[in-house]
């Protein structure tokens, strides 16, 4: 790894937000591509922070910080992919369920998808059925993915895949669930393609998903 790509790499690892844009600047200028950037640098960073998190040695404060700090590389580096080079291993829609506004846990699994390379939209929280219908007609995205932290709002997930089927969408994507309150058992009684009790293993199921891993 090229010196630059590690230092890329510990910078995520340590959450070091003020150094990642000088970091990715530097890249750049050596000539590295923004693809080099994201997959030599900022992707190992995130994988080694995401087995970390697994294995509970790192926890969601420190987790959140190195997410963070990738989306400052990336905000150099998006305007240049979207420029010509396409990076992104799949396309997800997330969001927490109507009623719902726990969204700590949605939104590390969006990061860490991030991080492995998907491109994620996030609805937010409280998010309606129609309006995963909506995302879904207008983003046309790999996967839905659904979170619930209640009891009580867990049912909408059931509720918002019946109405991908009623818009005659859910074949078209496949659907992950996870939240404290959701089990393998309860996923596939709603019809869901998977659930994940974690954020790194919420990115390995995106990748089984698609074929990926
Ligand atoms: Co709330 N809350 N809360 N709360 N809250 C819980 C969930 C609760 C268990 C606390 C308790 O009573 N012990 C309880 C639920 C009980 C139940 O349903 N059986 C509860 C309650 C009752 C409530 C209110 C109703 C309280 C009230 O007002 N009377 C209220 C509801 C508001 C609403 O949503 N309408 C409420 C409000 C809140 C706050 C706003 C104060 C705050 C949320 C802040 C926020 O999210 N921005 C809050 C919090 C922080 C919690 C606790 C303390 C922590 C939740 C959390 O963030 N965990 C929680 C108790 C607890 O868990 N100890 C509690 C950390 C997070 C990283 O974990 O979200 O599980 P988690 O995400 C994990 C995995 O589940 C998985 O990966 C994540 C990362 O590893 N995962 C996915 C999550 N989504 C996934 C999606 C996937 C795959 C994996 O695929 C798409």
């Amino acid at each position: 790894m090229s010196d630059v790509l590690e230092r890329i790499s510990k910078a995520v690892v340590v959450g070091d937000e003020d150094a990642i844009a000088k970091l990715t600047r530097a890249a750049l200028d050596e000539g590295l591509s923004a693809k080099e950037i994201l997959d030599g640098g900022l992707m190992p960073g995130m994988d080694y922070v995401g087995a970390e998190f697994k294995a509970g040695r790192m926890f969601v404060p420190e987790v959140l910080l190195s997410a963070r700090t990738m989306k400052g590389s990336m905000a150099a580096l998006e305007p240049l992919l979207a420029a010509g080079e396409s990076i992104a291993v799949g396309k997800a829609i997330m969001g927490t369920v109507e009623g719902d506004l726990h969204d700590i846990g949605k939104n590390l699994v969006a990061m860490m998808m991030e991080g492995a390379g998907f491109q994620v939209i996030d609805l937010g929280v409280d998010v309606a059925p129609d309006a995963f219908v909506a995302s879904v007609k207008k983003e046309k995205p790999d996967i839905v993915g659904m979170s619930a932290l209640l009891t009580t709002t867990m049912r909408n997930m059931g509720r918002t895949i019946d109405a991908l089927k009623e818009a005659g969408l859910r074949d078209q994507v496949r659907v992950m669930v996870g939240g404290a309150p959701v089990t393998a058992d309860f996923a596939r009684q709603i019809g869901a393609d998977g659930t994940a009790s974690s954020a790194p293993a919420a990115v390995d199921l995106a990748k089984g998903l698609l074929g990926l891993a």
